[in-house]
């Protein structure tokens, strides 16, 4: 019986709710490497072109993208289980939000929310990222940046997210290629604190070998099978 589980999700738990995933297109946007629009240096470099990317992807959340039944899932093992859950995800969409749950580490930050770059106050985003965007803390209103992580940027929520891998008894990474650190390193501290680890993804990656189990397919399947085993009781093997 498991006591304390961190849980890591990356893009591919949202690809079936229809949000692209980075590594499809081999990690392509309009011809752009991300590594070079998901940047500062990106960002001050063209501005206009490191919004629109952003922009884009938040007219699609508002159009009314849908949480799936892995995110659904997963919102009934924070709820049901009787030990602890931490669920952090890589991903800056707000589906696991929409699909129940209410405890989530966003460590690359949220696509629904900007920043001012001056006094890092966060607010939420109620319109396209611009000139006109605005922030409402400074007597000169500076333009707000997305209230993401970028490449080269810390990741929020590392220190708990350390801690609970510490001392984690299962650990299981959905829907994420392991490409990207230092999200790519936590299975191994997982391993060194013993715990149990999974991974979930339609194919083998390159995290496949530090991993003890594996569920082939998609997440939208497996997570709820796994969720039902957990809270079941069952060990996973
Ligand atoms: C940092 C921004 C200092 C918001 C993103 C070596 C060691 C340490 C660091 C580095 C290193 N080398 C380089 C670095 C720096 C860099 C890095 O890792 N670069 C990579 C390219 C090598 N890391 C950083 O800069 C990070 N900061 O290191 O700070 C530091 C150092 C140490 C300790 C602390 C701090 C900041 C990284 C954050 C970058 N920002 N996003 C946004 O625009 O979204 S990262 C970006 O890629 C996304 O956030 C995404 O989360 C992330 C990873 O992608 P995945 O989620 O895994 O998605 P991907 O498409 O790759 O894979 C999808 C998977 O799903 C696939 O495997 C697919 O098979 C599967 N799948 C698809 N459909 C399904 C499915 N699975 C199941 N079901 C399905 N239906």
């Amino acid at each position: 019986m498991y006591q304390r589980i961190v849980i890591l999700t990356g893009a591919g738990i949202s690809a079936e709710s229809g949000l692209k995933t980075f590594r499809a297109e081999d990690g392509l946007w309009e011809q752009h490497r991300i590594e070079d629009v998901a940047t500062p240096e990106g960002y001050w470099r063209n501005p206009e072109l490191v919004q629109r990317f952003y922009n884009e992807r938040w007219q699609q959340l508002q159009q009314g993208v849908e949480a799936n039944a892995a995110h659904r899932a997963l919102a009934r093992l924070q709820q049901q289980f009787h030990g602890e859950v931490l669920l952090v995800t890589q991903n800056i969409d707000n589906l696991h939000q929409a699909g129940g749950s209410q405890s989530v580490l966003h460590m690359h930050g949220e696509l629904v929310k900007g920043r001012c770059p001056k006094s890092q106050q966060v607010f939420p985003l109620t319109q396209p990222f611009g000139a006109d965007n605005l922030c409402t803390c400074c007597a000169i209103g500076q333009m707000l940046r997305p209230h993401v992580v970028w490449f080269g940027e810390m990741p929020f929520g590392l220190d708990r997210t350390y801690d609970a891998l510490a001392k984690c008894d299962l650990f299981i990474a959905i829907g994420t290629s392991g490409t990207v650190y230092p999200a790519a390193g936590f299975v191994e501290q997982a391993n060194q604190a013993g715990a149990d680890t999974l991974e979930i993804n339609l194919a083998p990656t390159e995290r496949y070998s530090q991993f003890d189990f594996h569920r082939k397919g998609k997440a939208g399947t497996l997570v709820p099978e796994v969720v039902e085993q957990i809270l079941a009781g069952q060990l996973l093997s």
